[in-house]
């Protein structure tokens, strides 16, 4: 009797933590138990034990994950075997040193597996029935792993299962934006995971944590300083905190990178110059990066942002971007180190459009760089707004390898608040056509480096991860992460079957609430484009902290820090005239790029006024003139807003009900300034139309000097410079 009563109190105990425990810390690697009976009875008949043939970090990291995920999702242990045993079960291990996975491979697949990549497949020989996970290296393993786990989770079927999988990018890579003090530049999931203060002896289970999430999307790198340097992180005992948590990732097959400063020669070395040619300098880098490679002998290398916003770069000595970015390559070389050397560049004394600088700047410069250089490029040539047409770089440096850049944090796209599904732009951006080599010459092939043959490849994605219990602030960020991962892997997925996996692995198999979410990841870019910057509008935002609607921000330390540079409103009409008759901007793509742009009546009108000053008045192809169809855009996206908490609320009963307020909460926030951004837009913009709002839509509630006055001096995210 008192053992009935004592259960029954813990059973309600343990159920009353499980409704407050669900926060979203697990991510998409939750492991519970299956629903259905008879689904987790079929797994069990073919994934219910492990042999894992081999013995490295790496591959226990694999069998450990196997077991712990797989037990979780079938409900009962699902144990690491030492050796193969009869009956149906799960081998892993690696081609040409286990005799056991060569017996099941054939000469044919082995051949197709690339390093990284694996063979999944079920497979019956010799009246054995097997789950094979064979890669070349025990990376491989690792993916395969997880990918096997993904197909558990997401409840696939396993049954005449046969897939070869190689990474189409070689260095997969996050890029942290945080500061030596925990702060975060453009981070809204408050502060740093990394506790450097209390490194190297206290390791944050975060760490661990986080080396699975990101192994588990094939990402094999991360940079965990900010572009924005502090030389201090090269002093000998931040070395060893770095030290320390590139032990904590390697058993996952994560690299560490750091950023350098170009002036740490000056700064912690005592030199006079950080001149790239002079040969003191040449010797403090080669002395550092061998310490660096004493500490951690699989260092990645060095991320570089210089000569841009006020870093120390080459040109403070008048050496160009290739003498500056060879000099670190040099240095990195004999330890098969790289240098990620920023393309974000842009001078204030230079009258040029911001957005044809960089590219008037490194296209001459292609060919001259070392081997083990890669330019990291964002994504559009201005600065991760909301849309942006492609950054003419890519296509045109055929003998430099070129990552992406793309942020995962939204800066720009309603920092920590907005539900915005990131995965819809990466895609837009990955699939657009450079037609370089003619067509089909997409970005995605220009960074995979197949389209000029590229060894080396890269992709990079600006983190929105920090110490909020869910990693991201706003849940929906998970899926940002998620999505860049698996994009990284591989930039033809398609964004939708993405949402698919992440909608079930982290909220719910239900297939109807699974299509409501996935629309709303589906449709969220669009709406958010339309509510903040529609028809192509860019750069309109707040000043320094990038908060909210800022259209009006005229005086700042540099024009091109302004938004009236950019949207160039005037009596006459709206818009950046970058065609012949303006900045010619558009001359830097290729000619048939050019030819969908340059007619301001054929434009996709996703694009018009990043190309376009278009008269108040010009009838556009939806039959409305610019000025009702602005208005039109801004309400549809706000519109949209509103739709998107009715979405979600007839989920409701599919997702526990600590997630689902954390959503809601953040979509009453997102309603609330996606009406602001529109109102306080429309407000301005008709200082110059001078026409009216269509009567059939919502009036803004004030008047433009209200939306003007509006201050917000502790918006995250800032950097104390701004
Ligand atoms: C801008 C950010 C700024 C970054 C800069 C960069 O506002 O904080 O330092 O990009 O990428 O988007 O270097």
């Amino acid at each position: 009797m008192f053992k009935s009563i004592a259960c029954t109190i813990l059973f309600s105990f343990l159920c009353t933590l499980n409704s407050f425990a669900d926060d979203g810390y697990r991510l998409w690697l939750r492991f519970d138990e299956i629903a259905s009976e008879e689904v987790r009875n079929d797994y069990r008949q073919s994934v219910g034990q492990i042999f894992i043939d081999g013995d490295s970090p790496i591959l226990a990291t694999a069998g450990k994950e196997l077991s712990d995920g797989l037990s979780g999702l079938l409900g009962q242990s699902v144990p690491l075997l030492d050796r193969a045993a009869d009956g149906p079960g799960i081998i892993a291990g690696i081609i040409g040193q286990s005799d056991l996975i060569n017996g099941w491979v054939t000469t044919a697949d082995a051949e197709k597996i690339q390093e990284e990549g694996y063979l999944l497949m079920q497979k019956e020989q010799n009246g054995q029935q097997r789950i094979v996970i064979a890669a070349k290296d025990e990376r491989g393993v690792l993916y395969g792993s997880f990918h096997l786990l993904r197909l558990v989770q997401t409840q696939s079927a396993l049954s005449g299962l046969h897939l070869i999988d190689n990474p189409k990018i070689k260095m997969r890579v996050l890029n942290h934006w945080d500061n030596l003090d925990r702060t975060v530049e453009r981070g809204y999931a408050g502060f740093s995971i990394w506790d450097w203060h209390q490194l190297p002896e206290f390791l944050d289970v975060r760490y661990t944590d986080y080396a699975r999430a990101n192994a588990s999307i094939g990402i094999n790198g991360t940079v965990v300083t900010n572009v924005n340097a502090n030389a201090l992180i090269f002093r000998p005992d931040y070395l060893e905190k770095v030290a320390a948590l590139a032990d904590v990732f390697r058993p996952y097959g994560i690299r560490i990178y750091l950023t350098a400063r170009f002036s740490a020669p000056i700064e912690q070395g005592g030199l006079e110059t950080a001149d790239p040619l002079d040969a003191g300098v040449q010797k403090w880098w080669s002395d550092k990066v061998a310490e660096i490679y004493e500490l951690i002998p699989d260092f990645g290398g060095f991320l570089v942002k210089a000569n841009s916003e006020g870093q120390p770069g080459p040109q403070n000595y008048n050496r160009n971007h290739a003498e500056g970015a060879n000099m670190l390559a040099d240095a990195l070389e004999p330890y098969g180190g790289v240098v990620m050397w920023r393309a974000f560049v842009y001078s204030n004394e230079e009258p040029e459009d911001r957005a044809k600088q960089a590219y008037n700047e490194f296209v001459p410069l292609d060919g001259k760089f070392r081997k083990n250089v890669l330019i990291q490029v964002k994504n559009g040539p201005i600065d991760f707004q909301p849309r942006e047409p492609i950054h003419p770089l890519f296509g045109a440096m055929p003998q430099t390898p070129l990552m992406m850049e793309f942020q995962i944090t939204k800066e720009y796209l309603g920092q920590g608040t907005h539900l915005v599904g990131l995965a819809k732009m990466y895609e837009e951006v990955l699939q657009t056509d450079t037609y370089v080599k003619g067509k089909g010459s997409t970005v995605a092939k220009v960074i995979d480096g197949s389209l000029d043959g590229h060894e080396l490849s890269g992709i990079a994605g600006v983190a929105n991860i920090g110490t909020a219990r869910n990693w991201t602030g706003n849940l929906f960020g998970q899926a940002d992460w998620y999505a860049y991962g698996r994009l990284a892997w591989d930039p033809e997925i398609a964004a939708e079957s993405i949402f698919e996996e992440w909608t079930k692995m982290t909220f719910t198999h239900d297939p109807e609430a699974v299509s409501v979410i996935n629309n709303m990841l589906a449709t969220s870019h669009e709406t958010c484009v339309r509510y903040m910057t529609p028809l192509g509008l860019h750069h309109i935002m707040g000043p320094g902290h990038h908060y909210g609607p800022g259209p009006w921000v005229s005086r700042m330390p540099r024009a091109d820090w302004t938004s009236v540079y950019y949207h160039k409103a005037d009596e006459k009409g709206l818009g950046f005239d970058r065609t012949a008759s303006g900045s010619d901007a558009l001359s830097q793509y290729h000619p048939d790029f050019q030819k969908e742009l340059r007619d301001m009546d054929k434009i996709s009108h996703k694009f018009l006024l990043w190309f376009h000053h278009v008269p108040w008045d010009h009838v556009l192809s939806t039959g409305n003139t610019l000025w009702v169809e602005l208005c039109r855009e801004y309400h549809r996206g706000a519109a949209a807003v509103t739709a998107m908490k009715e979405q979600w609320n007839s989920v409701s009963d599919h997702i526990d009900p600590g997630r689902f307020r954390q959503v809601a909460m953040h979509l009453d926030i997102q309603e609330k300034e996606a009406k602001w951004w529109r109102d306080a837009c429309l407000r301005y913009f008709q200082s110059f139309s001078k026409m009216e709002i269509p009567a059939d839509l919502e009036q803004p509630e004030h008047d433009l000097e209200y939306y003007e006055s509006l201050r917000f001096p502790y918006a995250p995210g800032i950097r104390p410079r701004w």
